[in-house]
């Protein structure tokens, strides 16, 4: 009855009691089959089949939720629930997530869409969805205790707003949230813009991707939950490379990233080879005259930064956190320097009672990716990663963008590695090495007087330097 009052009371009230009234009906009729994903693979952009037409965009080793069309509603299924997440091949984890898979799948809508979302919870405890960065009424936010009541065990919630502003969203859980997001509850959501828009460009290739990172000791699968900053596996879309899928684009395309960060920390992101804009965060897109041509960006944390550029260089380009620590798999970080230290004689010893021993990084740290070491069963090898010249050292949070002329459009398929054109790559120099040049004379300036610039000679004729042979 409330309703009906306020249906008639003013436009204020219209869309308050419009909601009410669809969820109420809604959550008595049959609930959306939910589909689940099993693999962690790359799936190619699910193209809308109804609905106002968007490009859709590409989720790294990730995947896009179908929906169906109620009277207009575009309604989705999301079940939060414990899952089995291939890390990187041979390493698995044990998760929670959405629909099978974490993070759970992307959810792509058009701006001005009707979004009505249900969640099943399927988790030992209580969960809530919070939509970060959307325009929606305060009770569909999703915050336990704040906005709503928590979906406990074995029940279902709806919610339902209208995506009003285009955009990078992301999902999570708003409880018990230390637990949910170190266990890998999380998801990406794209607002379409509903018609050309002055500051969002149309683009070739549009890929998401969320920043996460988890705890877990070497030889085991569940993440450390209680873990604050020292996490061991930096990860996209929970994975870590050599697990994470590249970036395949033509030559020529106009390529869009979407990142999110839900770890613990910032993450710079950085693009070899070409130049990039920073065109949206998650307030939406940036305005003209704010852009400036970068190679890294830092998406800090809560953030979600939007890249675009020109893939206008063929090759296979590194894109990594810039953090070194952060292309680097599970490892103790309790490990001694060692480098100049000759401990080969330490070593033969501890060889004689420990078999398996293997000295570590007298050398850097570079001799890891060939460790012959045995691992514990289910752990990811700290830097690895073949690449066409041999181990590429790296693990975390890497993967290639792979620019190819002969990449077909719509083509999202590894072409392998790139084939160098003759000349054009770094080699060994096999001439006699050179003299070693010295600076003569102690404490000589870094730059001998006859290669200073003209101004300092100037100065020398002004005060003939009797006192200061070095100059
Ligand atoms: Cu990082």
């Amino acid at each position: 009855m409330t309703n009906r009052r306020n249906f008639l009371s003013g436009a204020g009230a219209i869309t308050g009691a419009i909601a009410a009234a669809s969820v109420s009906k809604v959550a008595m009729a049959a609930l959306p089959e939910p589909v689940l994903q099993t693999t962690p693979n790359t799936m190619p952009p699910l193209m809308p089949s109804s609905g106002r037409p968007y490009n859709p965009v590409v989720t790294l080793n990730g995947w896009t939720l179908p929906w169906r069309m109620n009277n207009g509603v575009k309604e989705f299924h999301l079940v939060a629930e414990p899952v089995v997440r291939e890390m990187a091949p041979g390493f698995k984890a044990n998760l929670w997530g959405y629909n099978g898979q974490s993070p759970g799948p992307t959810i792509e809508v058009v701006e001005g869409d009707r979004v009505r979302i249900f969640v099943t919870n399927k988790l030992p405890e209580h969960t809530s969805i919070h939509w970060h960065g959307q325009r929606l009424p305060n009770g569909m936010d999703g915050v336990v205790g704040l906005n709503q009541p928590p979906i406990n065990p074995g029940k279902t919630f709806v919610y339902e707003f209208v995506a009003r502003r285009p955009g990078t969203f992301m999902y999570h859980p708003h409880a018990d949230e230390m637990t949910q997001m170190a266990m890998g509850m999380m998801g990406f959501w794209v607002t379409h813009p509903k018609a050309e828009h002055p500051l969002i460009e149309k683009v070739d290739r549009d890929f998401v991707f969320l920043l996460n990172a988890y705890d877990v000791e070497p030889g085991s699968a569940t993440p450390k939950i209680m873990t604050m900053l020292d996490f061991n596996l930096w990860s996209w879309n929970s994975r870590i490379f050599p697990g994470i899928d590249s970036l395949n684009v033509r030559l020529n395309d106009k390529v869009r990233i979407r990142i999110g960060n839900l770890t613990m920390t910032n993450h710079p992101m950085h693009l070899h080879g070409h130049e990039f804009l920073v065109t949206g965060t998650d307030g939406g897109p940036t305005p003209k005259t704010s852009r400036q041509y970068e190679v890294t960006t830092d998406v800090a944390v809560g953030q979600m930064r939007q890249i675009e550029f020109l893939a206008d260089e063929e090759g296979d380009w590194a894109f990594h956190c810039h953090k070194s620590h952060h292309t680097m798999n599970a490892m103790g970080h309790d490990v001694p320097t060692m480098i100049g230290l000759d401990h080969k004689d330490v070593a033969k010893q501890i060889t004689s009672l420990v078999p398996d021993y293997m000295v570590m990084g007298e050398r850097g740290m570079a001799d890891m990716a060939e460790m012959e070491m045995p691992i514990p069963d289910n752990t990811a090898r700290m830097m690895t990663g073949e690449g066409p010249f041999g181990s590429v050292e790296m693990g975390g949070m890497f993967s290639m963008v792979k620019v190819r002329k002969n990449q077909k459009a719509g083509d999202y398929s590894n072409p392998g590695w790139f084939k160098h054109p003759k000349g054009t790559v770094a080699y060994e120099f096999n001439g006699p090495p050179p003299e070693t040049s010295r600076q003569r004379g102690a404490g000589a300036a870094a730059m001998p007087a006859q290669n200073m610039p003209a101004k300092n000679i100037e100065v020398q004729i002004r005060k003939p330097a009797s006192g200061h042979s070095g100059h």
